[in-house]
């Protein structure tokens, strides 16, 4: 691969950080990633000659391709990420902790010959469009092409980033190898991959070593590593908000148009909700990110948010014509998919896709598959990979390197009871309190146990790069800032409760613009609402149900206050807050004991 794009680099400091990292990875060859349409092809095309990369038919999905990885690299592993703090606390109780200097020590051992026979790909990238004064840079090392690629899409990189980097920008180095280090003559595999893996942090120099997957959050590291975890604690110095959070935008049938954003835990909703495709006639959803959301408070006072990514790295099963017509479209071409099946006809299909799959398919592991057979056919965590612009309703203001105001923000996640279809937080600090007592259970986007209730607080639980605690207080500072007046209100939405039959008492999908609709008639004033003990509710008929035939009694049950769960759900937070001893944010403990009071406890 030459020429490359070193040349253009005046940035002395990367270039000695370049050759450094050379020298301990020993790979075969180096490359400086220009980011050209042509530089992507010929990538592409090494990746089907090695076997990583099957070309599917041109027709159906031209400049698609698929991937399989290795069998046990196929989600992000929150037991093996940490967080590399000088002094433990600072990692708080919800990440895992490891001392810097030995986890170095460590790394520098394992990265050692680490790329031998392999090309070092140096790929410059922006979060964040080039020129934003929002926008923040990072350089990837990394010997793995699929990681180039998938980067090429998810972020925007290559010579423009370097041009901007000029001879003395910041930026997050952020050191990557798959840890598959080939001898002379060692034939390569289609997904190499170490079983030791170690995404490590270290926010105090901010800066991301990740060694052993090729997988996704592991190795796209401008994603949760930079994105989310070094990002949100620049943030907590620099006093704005890296979040785990969708941005929408909202047009109403009188024209009027509103941005809102929601944090949902992984593989909980954002996707879906950001480009939903509304089931109330005038109504509309335009989608400006669906991952991540960088929040900042502008001069008016106002928070404002850029989507920080290019693309989506979108979860596949589920996605269908009728759940989410808009991510197929915006699939149909230049997209990757990873760990989906295949059909004969060189197509893909995942569980969900259609009613009913196709007689005989080749499932994610190569393997063939027939209905029936007694395994899934896609990975529950396979993705696809594509460019942002792509999506038939991507919001004009999607590059707005200001970025787009907020006027509401809404916390959720899985809960099969308990809390209700939606609720709002009466003041900002109630708001602060229920995105840290959010809860959800688990997804195959990581890897352990699915279906486990745990506590997600702001969604943020995998991804929040310094103390909780602290995160909380930044939270309640940063409504400080923001002017009353326009600061966003904050909600808690459950797409995910369950009936007595075990079924979803509620449509989701595009239905959930209903829910939207009284949240934007919130922000307006109306008077189809309740105070409740746990916050501000829609009345019986506050929900606009018009074309929706629901199962008898569930709005009823999707809008109750269940006091019983309540009062158990006191118990665990207050268990949950004592994790956070003393820095835990007084006013949060207030609000747990204003609820206890008015659920009369
Ligand atoms: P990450 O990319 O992992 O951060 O996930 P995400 O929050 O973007 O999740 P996504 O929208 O991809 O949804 C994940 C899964 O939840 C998919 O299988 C969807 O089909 C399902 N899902 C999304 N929205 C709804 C909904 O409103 N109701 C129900 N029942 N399922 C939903
Ligand atoms: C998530 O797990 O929240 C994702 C996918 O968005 S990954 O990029 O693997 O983190
Ligand atoms: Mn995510």
């Amino acid at each position: 691969m030459k020429p490359d794009a070193r040349h253009v680099c005046r940035h002395a400091h990367l270039v000695t950080w370049v050759d450094e990292i050379a020298r301990l990875c020993r790979p075969a060859a180096v490359h400086w990633c220009d980011g050209s349409d042509d530089e992507y092809q010929r990538l592409c095309a090494q990746l089907v000659a090695a076997g990583t990369f099957t070309a599917l038919d041109p027709q159906r999905h031209p400049g698609g391709f698929l991937a399989r990885s290795h069998p046990a690299d196929v989600a992000r592993v929150e037991d093996r990420t940490f967080i590399c703090s000088p002094d433990p606390a600072d990692a708080g109780p919800t990440n895992h902790w490891r001392d810097p200097a030995e986890t170095k020590a460590t790394l520098t051992r394992l990265f050692t010959g680490a790329m031998s026979g392999r090309t070092l790909y140096v790929v410059p990238f922006s979060m964040g469009p080039i020129g934003s004064p929002y926008a923040r840079i990072g350089v990837q090392l990394t010997d793995s092409a699929y990681a180039v690629v998938n980067l090429r899409i998810m972020t925007r990189i290559g010579s423009p980033v370097l041009d901007r980097l000029a001879s003395d920008g910041a930026y997050v180095p952020c050191l990557h190898s798959v840890g598959a280090p080939l001898a002379p003559g060692q034939a390569d595999v289609p997904w190499p991959c170490n079983p030791e893996k170690w995404i490590c942090h270290f926010p105090a120099e901010r800066a991301i070593w990740s060694f052993g997957s090729g997988y996704g959050g592991n190795a796209l590291l401008g994603k949760k590593c930079f994105a989310l975890r070094i990002a949100s604690v620049i943030a907590r110095d620099e006093g704005w908000l890296a979040e785990h959070m969708l941005i929408l935008g909202l047009t109403a049938p009188n024209g009027r148009k509103r941005y809102l954003a929601a944090a949902f835990p992984s593989a909980c909703g954002k996707t879906n909700l950001a480009m939903l495709q509304s089931a109330l006639p005038g109504w509309s959803v335009t989608c400006v990110g669906d991952d991540i959301a960088w929040l900042h408070v502008a001069e008016d006072g106002r928070l404002r948010a850029i989507n920080p990514e290019a693309g989506f790295f979108g979860v596949a099963p589920g996605t269908s014509a009728t759940s989410n017509p808009h991510a197929l479209a915006a699939i149909q071409a230049n997209t990757i998919f990873t760990n989906v099946a295949l059909t004969p006809d060189g197509d893909v299909w995942w569980e969900g896709k259609t009613p009913t799959p196709p007689p005989r398919l080749i499932d994610w592991t190569g393997q063939d598959w027939t209905p029936g057979c007694g395994r899934p056919a896609a990975q529950p965590n396979s993705r696809y990979t594509a460019p942002a612009r792509q999506c038939p309703v991507i919001d004009p203001a999607w590059e707005d390197p200001d970025g787009v105001p907020i006027d509401a923000i809404i916390f959720g996640g899985r809960r099969l009871g308990t809390v209700p279809l939606v609720n709002e937080a009466r003041s900002w600090a109630h708001g602060v309190f229920l995105g840290s007592t959010c809860a959800s259970e688990t997804t195959a986007a990581a890897g352990g146990a699915q279906g486990v209730l745990r506590r997600d607080p702001f969604a943020m639980l995998p991804f929040c790069g310094y103390h909780m605690g602290d995160y909380f207080a930044h939270w309640l500072a940063m409504g400080r800032r923001l002017d009353p007046a326009k600061r966003p209100r904050l909600f808690y939405v459950n797409w995910f409760r369950k009936g007595a039959d075990g079924r979803f008492l509620w449509p989701g999908f595009g239905d959930n613009v209903r829910v939207l609709k009284w949240i934007l008639e919130q922000l307006d004033g109306h008077d189809h609402i309740r105070t409740t003990p746990i916050g501000l509710m829609p009345t019986a008929d506050g929900i606009d149900v018009q074309g929706l035939t629901l199962a008898r009694g569930a709005m009823d049950e999707l809008l109750a206050v269940d006091a019983a769960g309540w009062r158990r759900e006191l118990e665990s937070i207050a268990t949950y807050y004592g994790t956070f001893g003393e820095r835990l944010p007084a006013e949060l403990g207030d609000e747990l004991a204003a609820l206890r009071s008015r659920l009369g406890e």
